[in-house]
């Protein structure tokens, strides 16, 4: 039984639904509200410490974090399996992995998201901000976990409200996007002529960065083995499953936008 807490759009969600559709399992559905802060209440900070999507819960055992989750998934059904079989390969595929999860996509979205979203997204933080503390002060036995979540979201409202910050995070997508053209004009995929958990990372950033509007960087023969790789990701099946499904219903969106402008 593989259950996931997952918020639909979620970056790191999106990732490990990639893998659950690449390997044809099956999973119930557990929607974690992050518009509605559902993701601070008590109930899940018990279950996921950090306050984040996606959570697994596979017969009863609670994994946490997108990357480690996708390598437990590979781990427990490896038909068809989405890791190299050469240990080189597979350092390969960790780096890419690394380098992924060291880019600070949370904040790059959070700041440069337009129009309501932009403006639903960053008040959504500013209420984190406030939310946090009276949490804290509800939940003794949970302090330390809600001490922790609110210094990040400190800094994350931080960050994204600073457009000198927010630029230099764009400034990194140029030189992250050649490494990935240096190493696809060598190969098909990212480790080798098999897919990979990298490509599956990389497939939910590419579709994010697109989604931004970022992806002149790549298009008009500017990267074409950029260009090529992300045609090819969108044509799996996986990709429709795990990304163009991945709506969210419309109570969802109405309760959210509740909350977020009218506080309730
Ligand atoms: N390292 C974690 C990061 C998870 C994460 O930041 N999830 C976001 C959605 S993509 C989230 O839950 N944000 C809500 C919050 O931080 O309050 C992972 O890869 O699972």
């Amino acid at each position: 039984m593989l259950e996931l807490y997952y918020f639909p759009g979620s970056l790191c969600s999106q990732k490990v639904k990639l893998v659950l559709a690449e390997k044809n399992l099956k999973w119930s559905d557990r929607l974690i509200n992050l518009l509605t802060f559902e993701n601070l209440q008590p109930n899940y900070i018990y279950l996921n410490p950090k306050g984040v999507v996606p959570t697994l819960v596979h017969n009863g055992k609670v994994i946490c974090d997108s990357a480690t989750i996708i390598r437990y998934l590979d781990e427990q059904f490896p038909n068809p399996s989405l890791i190299p079989n050469e240990l080189v390969l597979q350092k390969r595929m960790d780096a890419w992995v690394d380098l992924q999860n060291r880019f600070p996509m949370r904040e790059l979205m959070y700041g440069n998201y337009k129009g309501i979203d932009g403006i639903v997204l960053r008040r959504s933080v500013q209420i984190k901000e406030k939310l946090i503390p009276q949490l804290m002060q509800a939940n003794p036995k949970l302090k330390e976990r809600y001490a922790a979540k609110l210094e990040d979201v400190k800094h994350w409202n931080q960050t994204i409200r600073d457009f000198k910050k927010i630029a230099d995070i764009n400034a990194q997508i140029g030189p992250l996007l050649e490494q990935l053209e240096h190493q696809l004009s060598q190969t098909k995929w990212l480790c080798g002529e098999t897919y990979s958990l990298a490509d599956v990372v990389w497939t939910a950033v590419l579709n994010r960065l697109n989604e931004l509007n970022f992806s002149y960087l790549w298009k008009d023969n500017k990267k074409s083995e950029v260009a090529r790789y992300f045609q090819c990701l969108k044509e799996r099946p996986s990709f429709q499953a795990a990304i163009q499904q991945d709506k969210m219903p419309l109570f969802t969106i109405t309760v959210g936008l509740r909350r977020i402008f009218l506080g309730f």
